[in-house]
């Protein structure tokens, strides 16, 4: 048994997410967790809501309530719709907690103890009608590149060019749409991680095994260019964590915050804390200071990959320039995008499938079992409904679901509701032969994380069963040889046990429907033939309501027409 931290990237808390977020970060780290905590590792799986930013504060302003009362409110909202997917995190924190506040600002004052922080006058845009400065998104404009009208002060959307404020053309303000702009000079805090480059890329070297993706990303980020740069870790704006020296003011940061990137990663290790403190765990530092014991710990980080440089480089130059025994990580598990039908999925537009629509139009093991069954992975991957309910039909009802109905409605029928008796024969010891090398090559996926081969596996299982169904036949062979039929069904149940225990991170809800109808435990199979001996015979079972219905064509075109764009 073994100790694992897991963290899934803390979602923004401007608004309910997509599909395409879900399966970048939550739902996979959602697998792996309950997959450990099966295999009988200790799991400490933490999520939180990302609060602070111009996102947050720009979302409130549109629903018109005060930022603090916006953000309570969407993070119920976004802590039911986890629950709803099954995200089964220890605890969903928050990074505007009075933890967060406290930690981040003693990482800052410990990083400015060991020089790691430099103060910078530089210039910034200055809203006269709005009375303040206007970062990152609270500017627009042109973009210099290539012309596109509403590029933001941070970022052109339409060219991913990365721009200061400063560099738009005919700028103008999104709070008030002012253009009485002016540039003024302002102080921030900058992290110097140029010079802790050769300290984190050695890091970097000794991680081992890396998905390609991740190590690819955080080299560009290294060598591109004049190499790591310092990294602005403040902002002017009302919102966030106040920029102090550890518990001490700072001469002339008065009223600024921290940037969000810098104190949002700060919430994983928070987040622990506010684990212990709502009642819900103890010692959080056996899992995060080494010197308290974490040096047992296996961390594993789950994100898109638009977020692997902040996890590669910044956050590991934070927790490294503290010069303290804080946890690094082990493993990042990095995901491309998933597209949704043609084009991308679109927050702003509404375009594609959000995670509370989702749960309106269907159970969240269906979406589970598609999603991670098409996670991108090694490239960008596409919803289209076509796909979508070919697959979830085809797997979840003509195979799973059909083989689960169709044993225990045929038992009932011939036999009674309880487990017949008759030997295991030729037929079940070869069944058995092929799952226990199918079995542990799911394992080896599950435990390599590779999400997509574990569901290909997984299905692999189901259809070795529903194929030993069709060729050996008990409605057949109940004719001729009554004890062979009862000994094909109580395979056939015990196989429902199997299905309903190593299914379970992927389709938690069904699995269980599937094991409360075994009337059985969910100890996972050490050993295949001694897991399929378990039901015995007179054991009692019940028969299960259909797993899944099978989605039909005019659902089908008419979620197609619903999800199109333009939410609501
Ligand atoms: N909130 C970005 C995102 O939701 C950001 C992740 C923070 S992880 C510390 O994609
Ligand atoms: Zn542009």
């Amino acid at each position: 048994m073994a100790r694992h931290l897991i963290t899934s990237a803390i979602p923004y808390i401007n608004g309910i997410k997509h599909l395409g977020n879900l399966v970048g970060s939550q739902l996979p780290a959602d697998l792996y967790a309950r997959y450990l905590r099966q295999r009988g590792h200790e799991v400490l799986f933490l999520c939180a809501t990302d609060e602070h930013g111009t996102p947050a504060e720009l979302a409130a302003a549109k629903a018109g309530k005060p930022v603090a009362e916006y953000c309570a409110e969407m993070h119920d909202v976004q802590a039911e719709i986890a629950d709803g997917f099954g995200l089964s995190f220890d605890h969903f924190g928050r990074s505007s907690s009075p933890q967060n506040h406290a930690l981040t600002q003693a990482f800052a004052g410990r990083l400015n103890a060991l020089d790691l922080i430099r103060e910078v006058t530089e210039e910034q845009v200055y809203s006269h009608t709005d009375g303040r400065f206007l970062p990152d998104r609270y500017i627009e404009g042109t973009c210099p590149n290539c012309g596109f009208e509403s590029a933001r002060g941070d970022q052109c959307d339409n060219c991913t060019k990365q721009l200061d404020p400063t560099d738009l053309i005919a700028p103008h303000s999104t709070i008030s749409g002012a253009t009485d702009l002016e540039v003024r000079e302002t102080k921030h805090l900058y992290l110097r991680q140029s010079v802790m480059k050769d300290q984190i890329e050695e890091w970097i070297d000794t991680r081992q095994g890396w998905p390609i993706l991740t190590t690819s990303i955080a080299k560009k980020w290294l060598t591109d260019g004049d190499g790591l740069q310092d990294r602005g870790i403040t902002r002017d704006l009302d919102w966030g964590i106040p920029v102090k020296n550890g518990d001490q003011d700072w001469p002339g940061m008065e009223g600024k915050v921290f940037y969000v990137w810098f104190d949002a990663p700060i919430e994983y290790i928070a987040c622990a804390q506010e684990w212990q403190d709502v009642g819900k765990g103890a010692d959080w530092e056996r899992w995060w200071r080494t010197d308290k014991g974490a040096d047992d710990v296996t961390y594993t980080q789950f994100m898109g990959k638009d977020n692997v440089p902040f996890h590669t480089l910044s956050f590991p130059a934070t927790i490294l320039g503290s010069q303290q025994p804080w946890k690094l990580v082990d493993y990042i598990k990095s995901f491309n995008y998933l597209n949704y039908d043609g084009g991308q999925f679109s927050t702003s537009r509404g375009r594609g499938v959000f995670m509370d629509q989702a749960l309106e139009i269907l159970p969240a093991d269906v979406w589970r079992w598609w999603l991670l069954s098409h996670a991108p992975e090694s490239s960008d991957a596409e919803f289209t409904w076509q796909a979508f309910q070919t697959d979830v039909n085809k797997d979840l009802a003509d195979v799973l679901g059909n083989f689960v109905s169709r044993i225990t409605k045929f038992c009932r029928s011939k036999f009674s509701e309880a487990v017949p008796d008759g030997s295991y024969g030729p037929a079940e010891k070869a069944l058995i032969a092929d799952l226990t090398g199918k079995v542990a090559q799911y394992q080896a996926h599950m435990d390599a994380i590779e999400v997509r081969k574990s569901a290909a596996a997984l299905r692999a299982i189901w259809v070795a069963g529903n194929e030993y169904l069709q060729a050996e036949a008990p409605w057949s062979t109940i004719k001729e040889d009554p004890e062979k039929a009862a000994a094909q069904v109580r395979l056939g149940l015990n196989l429902i046990r199997l299905y309903g225990i190593l299914s379970a991170p992927f389709i938690p809800t069904m699995s269980r429907t599937m094991l409360d109808a075994m009337q059985t435990d969910d100890a996972w199979p050490d050993d295949v033939a001694t897991a399929l001996e378990t039901l015995k015979p007179g054991d009692a079972f019940t028969v299960p309501d259909n797993l899944f219905s099978k989605i039909n064509d005019d659902q089908r075109e008419d979620w197609a027409g619903r999800f199109a764009g333009t939410r609501d």
